[in-house]
């Protein structure tokens, strides 16, 4: 064809990517086959509940036990108390039943989304960009995220090498991409991951764009490329790789991996619940069929694997964590396992607080920060504290936008105020880091 091609911006020359124009294309079928995957979720609504006494709790209970709601937030009945709102998702055939039970107990509630079918198709509210460049502020599925991977190595020899960390239950490769100015010496190093919950459709999202922006500022002398010739960036842009897959083509609403479990009709485990810290206390469920489902044994999944095998090999130089998940629009830092206060707690609360002012600076996006045990609820197993107990001190977990208007259905059209916001928290938490090597 004799069109003008797809290419992933790059420094110096401007050589047409093939496999770019081929994503635009995937991109587009993509698109078409979510939306309309049926209309599976048509008529569902999502609710947000506040419990406020024993009895409130028991009807959520009983209520979780019909299988026809999903635990948004918490991801898991197990987590819900009282003076604490509780986001789900049910089943249109069961909408007008559960909102006259709860009338009648006086439990209140909002509708927080009417049909989540629309929702989901809404996501895709940007329009078609003129430009055949790959798209930062769409999402992509696995397959473009691939080849995407790919191509931006191969254009920027210079400032990324991508690297093949494991491979998932479904033996998909899970890549990381060292972003860094080769400079010959050992520099320290922050790792980013994002796209551990399937459904987290911004996480990915907000790697991609931190890679676009790194290659968009080498050699500008701008903050990122002074970070980026200082540091190496070990980027992880899909961490569930075979979850991300499934909430693309079967279940937009997919959170955990998808490895089987013997005995149990339910598939996967939840990542952020199998890494070796606490793992399956507070917070966690042995039961496969559970959202928060802590898998068979620690690092059972070999997404984890991969993951804490990659850190563990580089724990020396690896100065900073930073994990992105989203929503509720929350920086958390350890302890979330207990609410025992992390060694570091005064800085580490320091420095948060630091960072959300940055990226609230913004677009006055309000973001709260704390410990994840008393900011969001005590749940074992998770990578930020696993990471700290390793050794690695500045370890945060963030949740983007938003607070449950789109909840994980957020729009494209917000794709790039959330990424250019969180851009803000991680230079200043990448500046800090270099200013306090350890
Ligand atoms: O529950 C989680 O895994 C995270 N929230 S999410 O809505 N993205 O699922 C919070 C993780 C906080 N850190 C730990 N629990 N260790
Ligand atoms: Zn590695
Ligand atoms: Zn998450």
């Amino acid at each position: 064809m004799g069109m003008k091609m797809f290419h992933v911006p790059q420094r110096d020359s401007d050589t047409p990517g093939k496999s770019m124009e081929r994503l635009f294309f995937l991109g587009f079928v993509a698109a078409l086959a979510v939306s309309g995957a049926g209309g599976r979720y048509y008529g569902d609504k999502v609710l947000r509940l506040q419990p406020e006494i024993e009895e409130h709790l028991q009807f959520i209970k009983n209520v979780s036990r019909s299988a026809k709601v999903d635990f948004w937030k918490p991801h898991s009945v197990e987590l819900v108390t009282t003076n604490r709102s509780v986001d789900f998702r049910v089943d249109a055939d069961r909408v007008s039943d559960l909102q006259a039970g709860l009338e009648k107990i006086g439990l209140k509630y909002e509708v927080l989304i009417d049909n989540l079918q629309t929702l989901i198709e809404n996501q895709f509210d940007r329009k078609a960009s003129r430009s055949l460049d790959y798209s930062y502020e769409s999402y992509h599925n696995w397959d473009q995220i691939e080849s995407w991977t790919a191509t931006i190595a191969d254009e920027n020899p210079n400032l990324i090498s991508r690297l093949e960390i494991g491979r998932s239950y479904e033996d998909r490769p899970i890549y990381l991409l060292r972003v860094g100015n080769r400079t010959g010496s050992l520099k320290p190093a922050i790792f980013l991951d994002c796209g551990i919950h399937a459904r987290e459709w911004i996480s990915p999202a907000f790697c991609q764009w931190f890679v676009k922006e790194a290659i968009r500022n080498f050699g500008t002398r701008s903050t990122l490329d002074t970070l980026v010739n200082e540091l190496d960036f070990l980027v992880v842009p899909v961490v569930n790789v075979d979850g991300y897959s499934y909430s693309w083509t079967k279940d937009r609403l997919w959170r955990k991996t998808r490895s089987r479990n013997p005995g149990s009709a339910c598939v996967g485990t939840d990542l952020n619940r199998n890494f070796n810290a606490q793992w399956c206390a507070g917070g966690a469920s042995r039961d496969p069929c559970s959202e928060i489902y802590c898998g068979p044994q620690v690092e059972s999944e070999k997404e984890v694997k991969a993951i804490a095998g990659c850190i563990r090999s580089h724990s020396s130089t690896i100065k900073a964590y930073l994990t992105i998940h989203s929503y509720s629009q929350k920086c958390l830092f350890p302890y979330s396992y207990t609410h025992a206060l992390a060694f570091d707690h005064e800085e580490l609360n320091n420095l948060a607080s630091n960072a959300v002012d940055a990226l609230t600076s913004l677009y006055g996006t309000p973001f709260e920060f704390g410990p994840g045990a008393s900011s969001m609820y005590v749940a074992s197993g998770g990578s930020d504290d696993w990471v700290y107990d390793l050794g690695i001190k500045y370890s945060f977990t963030f949740e983007l936008r938003d607070t449950g208007k789109y909840g994980f259905l957020l729009p494209e059209s917000q794709i790039r105020p959330t990424c250019e916001e969180t851009m803000l928290a991680v230079y200043h938490i990448a500046s800090y880091v270099l200013n306090h090597l350890y």
